[in-house]
Parts: structure tokens; C-alpha cells; sequence
């Protein structure tokens, strides 16, 4: 099949195995098809052209999830646009942060909050402030609604941008991942043919579509295969027990499995239809591993990804899903361990840094050449900032983090932007964000502040105070009052002195 030009769009079009294969799955019976998608999605990429979009404009997008939010996404790739999607979760302050980083032309936000975001828009160089609602409603869909299906997808290079990602970092400013036509093409391809990926499949798509795990990997390896999903707005128990007879994968974060099994109704005689579950933004515990499978049966397969390379390393489809391993580098992606200090590789079975190399890593920080420049090393490998070490079968174990970030039910969040927050705050001398182990997110952001003054504010002030400015998954679940905080000579804080002290907060 000859592929028309390097747009990713087009060639999940010459993926398609036929105009009436189901797409998506609707809850109330029927399908949305392959046609209907290409159909509605040339609606979309008309109605941005309308709006004035180029190739290598950004398209930023906060909206709930919602089928037409997915055809947006793929409007946007047919328009050769940078589809820059937003957590739901953000507040007015993040995003003029990002805003004003990105200047997409066209902002697609939530009808009730449009007002609240004019502000930002009006000053900045958005051009346009459109909506899409959760029932798929808004300003940007009218626009669809009146524009032709047809429309001849942009040619694009390989190289060229199709996405733009935020990722927080270690300073507290977060830094736009560009992401290109081929970066996705390849992992979509690499982990279709790993997970053997077919147009039988029916994908329960649970995860949200502002990440990579939802938006590319979810979704992206089932238009490369031409499969179909159960697509939910979002994650919740009752649901995916309705929904796992129909399917045959489930991709999920660990917070997912451990609230299924929680729920006690989960059941091998509901995950008899499934032939793969797959896990990955967080590590899944050797113990829930290990229940799924007295429970259900299916051995979780755990892959190893991140925001700039998309996904780098899976365990095997065949052969043993190794409990507390990420498993091998996936085909055509290169990954060594090296030294912290040296960027020498260790020897087999030593702890170094995890350095990636491959079609799937991204091409650099939007507007940040130096910070660039400081993550890969000359020959080309990404330094990754995650710690780990490769057994002598070639598994893969990730055992520390060197970028200090917290995962909490799947969402990653960096100290520095809490602290910065907290220290901000009236009354607060200093803080120490940590991670702290928890049953349901895994980890969740605690804080240890040390006071100013004699008046000082209770928890429930203080995560007020945040709560204004910060997604609430970025909240402290809890906030301990010390006299000072420990440090090193070097007057660094000991935070593995804080985990350790605060370890059992969430345990029961
Ligand atoms: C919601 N809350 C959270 C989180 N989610 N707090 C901490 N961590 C979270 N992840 C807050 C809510 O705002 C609420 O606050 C309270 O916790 C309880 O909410 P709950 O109803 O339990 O939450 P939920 O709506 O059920 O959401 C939990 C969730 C969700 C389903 C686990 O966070 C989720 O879908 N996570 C997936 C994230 C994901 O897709 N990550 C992939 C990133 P309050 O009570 O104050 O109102 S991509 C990536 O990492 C790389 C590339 C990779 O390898 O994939
Ligand atoms: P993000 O910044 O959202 O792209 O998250 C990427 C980070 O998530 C990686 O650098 C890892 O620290 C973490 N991560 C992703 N998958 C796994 C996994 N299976 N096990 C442990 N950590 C993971």
C-alpha cells in the first residue's frame, strides 16, 4: 500500500482494513467506523484551517475527554499542527504558563471555562479561544459541524513536529517534549507488532488523553493496527468490570489493577476474553503482579516509558512478564546504563542512569537549547534521570530516580514546584516535598514545612493557599509541621531522612 506522505495521520489511513471496521464501540450498541473517523476528523482539520492554522502552529487543547476530543487530535495531526494537550487538572496559573511558553494559535478549552481562560488568551498571542465540552459540544464543534469531510492530509517529513508535551522538571519549569510524525509512528509501529496488535483487538480505552500513555500509546496502536475501542471519559471500577468481557487489551496504570482487585469483584470468568493487560507510568508492585494473577489468570506485562521517548522498553508478550522488571528495549531502541558521574557504561547487573537511543526520542525542549543540549550525551543516547540496572537475562529494573519526581496514581510531580508554592505562602519559612508510599496512588505528594512565625497555619490553610494555583493531584495529601528540616553539611535537605521518618503515614 503506497503511503501518501510521512504525516502519521496518513498512514494510520493506509492502515485501514476497510471503510466499515469499527472504530470505536458506542456504550449504547453501533459503532463509530473507520470511515465515520476519517470523515469527522476531515471536519476538524477543516474547521482549524478555517481558524488560520499552519503547519508547525500549536493547537493547545484542555478539554475533558470525549470521542470528538479524539477526532480533534487527529484533525490537528491532518492540519501538520502541534497537538499540545492539557491536563484536565490545570489551573488558570499552569496554564498561563503554557500559554504564553507555546503561543499555539488556537486555545480548545472547556465551555465553562471559557471566561476564566479569556484573560490568558487575550494576552497572549492565542488567536482564537474556542470550546469542546465533555458531551462534545462547543464553539470548536459547530465549527466541524459546518465544514467538509473531505480533506487532503498536509505533507509532512518525518522530522517534522506533531506534538508538543509538557513535563515538569527538577527547577519547577516545565519543559515542552517535541515530539515528531516519526517518534510516534515508530513506538506505535514497535509496540504494535511487540504486543501483536490486530484488527481483532478491542482495546478499553480508560486512560486519560493528555499523556502519552493514552493519546499515543492507547490509541495510537490501535489505528496502526486497525483495531477498536471501548472508549470510557474515564476511569472507574463499575465501569471497566461492564466493559472487560467485550474487549481483549486493557492498558492501565498501576493504581488501575490494585483498584480492581480492591474492588473483590473482579473475576477470571471477566478477563477470559482479554489476551494482554498492560501496565506502565509507575511501577506496579511484585504483589499486585503476582495477585492479578492468582486472581485472574493474566500475567500484567509492565513497559517502561517517559514523555520524551514515548516507550522504551516492554517485557516480553511471550516468555516470563518478570514482577518489579520493565523488561527488554523495545526493537529498534538502543538503552545502556552508564555511570552518573562518568556517563561510562557499568558493568552488567551495576545500578547507573538508563540512556536511550532511538526513532522515538524526541528532537529537544521547545525553545530550551540548553536544556537540551545538558540531557543527551554527544553520541546521541538521552539521559533519561531514572536509575537502573540491566540482570543477566537483559531484563531491565528501574531502582531509583535521580530527577527526584514523585508518580502519584500514574501523574508525575516535581518537589520543586510545590516547594516553590509553599515557600511562596505567608507564614511558611521553608518546605520538603516528598514521596510517600500509598496503597491507591502508589506514592502521593506529602509536605514538611517549618513555620515563620508564632501564628503559623494549620494543614487545611495551607493546601487552600495551593489549591488556587495547582492541579489538585499536586496537593499534599498531607502537610507535617517541623522545627527545621534536616541537612548535610552541604546544607542540603535529607529527603530520604523525611521518607524514612514519614513512610507509614498512609500505610494501615
Ligand atoms: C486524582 N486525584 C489525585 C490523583 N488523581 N491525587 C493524587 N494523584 C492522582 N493521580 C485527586 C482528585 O483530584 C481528588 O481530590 C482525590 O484525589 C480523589 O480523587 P479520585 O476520585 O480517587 O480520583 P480519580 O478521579 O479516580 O483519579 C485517579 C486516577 C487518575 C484514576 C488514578 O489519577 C488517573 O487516571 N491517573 C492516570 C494518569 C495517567 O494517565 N498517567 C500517564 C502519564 P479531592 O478529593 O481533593 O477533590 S504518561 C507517563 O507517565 C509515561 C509517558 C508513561 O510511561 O506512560
Ligand atoms: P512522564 O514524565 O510523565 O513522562 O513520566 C515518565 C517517568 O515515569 C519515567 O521517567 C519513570 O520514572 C516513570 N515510569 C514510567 N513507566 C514506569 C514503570 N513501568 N516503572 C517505573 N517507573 C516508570
Amino acid at each position: 500500500m503506497t503511503v501518501p506522505n510521512n504525516n502519521l495521520f496518513s498512514v494510520f489511513r493506509s492502515h485501514i482494513k476497510a471503510p466499515d471496521a469499527p472504530f470505536i464501540h458506542l456504550p449504547q450498541g453501533g459503532v463509530i467506523t473507520y470511515a465515520d473517523m476519517v470523515a469527522r476528523s476531515g471536519q476538524y482539520a477543516n474547521a482549524l484551517i478555517s481558524l488560520g492554522i499552519s503547519p508547525g502552529d500549536r493547537l493547545a487543547v484542555q478539554v475533558d475527554k470525549s470521542i470528538e476530543a479524539l477526532f480533534l487530535y487527529l484533525g490537528c495531526l491532518r492540519t501538520g499542527a502541534a497537538f499540545l494537550p492539557l491536563n484536565t487538572g490545570y489551573r488558570e496559573k499552569e496554564l498561563a504558563y503554557f500559554i504564553v511558553d507555546a503561543e499555539p494559535h488556537i486555545f480548545v478549552c472547556a465551555p465553562d471555562r471559557k471566561s476564566e481562560l479569556e484573560k490568558i488568551s487575550n494576552t497572549s498571542d492565542v488567536a482564537h479561544l474556542v470550546t469542546l465540552g465533555a458531551d462534545g459540544r462547543g464553539t470548536m464543534a459547530a465549527l466541524a459541524d459546518e465544514a467538509d469531510r473531505e480533506f487532503e492530509d498536509v505533507a509532512c517529513q518525518r522530522d517534522d513536529l506533531a506534538a508538543i508535551l509538557y513535563t515538569s522538571g527538577t527547577t519547577g519549569r516545565s519543559k515542552g517534549a517535541m515530539l515528531t510524525h516519526n517518534n510516534l509512528l515508530s513506538n506505535a509501529l514497535a509496540l504494535a507488532e511487540y504486543w501483536r496488535f490486530s484488527q481483532k483487538d478491542v482495546l478499553l480505552h480508560v486512560l486519560p488523553i493528555f499523556h502519552t500513555h493514552g493519546l499515543f500509546v492507547a490509541t495510537n496502536v490501535t489505528l496502526i493496527s486497525g483495531a477498536s475501542m471501548i472508549f470510557h471519559a474515564k476511569f472507574d471500577v463499575d465501569g471497566i468490570l461492564e466493559a472487560l468481557p467485550r474487549a481483549t487489551v486493557m492498558m492501565g496504570v498501576p493504581t488501575y489493577y490494585t483498584r480492581l482487585l480492591s474492588s473483590g469483584r473482579l473475576t477470571r470468568e471477566l478477563t477470559i476474553g482479554i489476551r494482554l493487560f498492560v501496565s506502565g507510568s509507575a511501577p506496579l508492585s511484585p504483589e499486585t503482579h503476582k495477585k492479578f494473577e492468582q486472581i485472574t489468570g493474566h500475567a500484567i506485562l509492565e513497559r517502561y516509558g517517559m514523555t520524551e521517548t514515548n516507550m522504551n522498553t516492554s517485557n516480553p508478550y511471550d516468555g516470563a512478564r518478570r514482577a518489579g522488571t520493565v523488561g527488554f528495549p523495545l526493537p529498534g531502541v538502543e538503552i545502556r546504563i552508564c555511570d552518573t558521574k562518568t556517563g561510562e557504561p557499568v558493568a552488567q547487573g551495576e545500578v547507573g542512569v538508563i540512556e536511550i537511543r532511538g526513532p522515538n526520542v524526541f528532537k529537544g525542549y521547545w525553545r530550551m537549547p540548553e536544556k537540551t543540549d545538558e540531557e543527551f550525551r554527544a553520541d546521541g543516547f538521552f539521559i533519561s534521570g531514572d536509575l537502573g540496572l540491566m540482570d543477566d537475562q537483559g531484563y531491565i529494573s528501574i531502582v531509583g530516580r535521580i530527577k527526584d519526581h514523585i508518580i502519584s496514581g500514574g501523574y508525575n510531580v516535581y518537589p520543586a514546584e510545590i516547594e516553590n508554592a509553599l515557600d511562596a505562602i505567608d507564614g511558611i519559612a521553608e518546605s520538603a516535598v516528598i514521596g510517600v508510599p500509598h496503597d491507591d496512588f502508589g506514592e502521593c505528594v506529602t509536605a514538611v514545612v517549618v513555620s515563620s512565625d508564632e501564628t503559623s497555619l494549620n494543614e487545611d490553610e495551607i493546601r487552600n493557599h495551593l489549591v488556587h494555583d495547582l492541579a489538585k493531584f499536586k496537593i499534599p495529601k498531607k502537610v507535617f509541621f517541623v522545627d527545621s528540616l534536616p541537612r548535610n553539611k552541604m546544607g542540603k535537605v535529607q529527603k530520604n531522612e523525611l521518607r524514612q521518618k514519614y513512610k507509614d503515614t498512609y500505610s494501615h
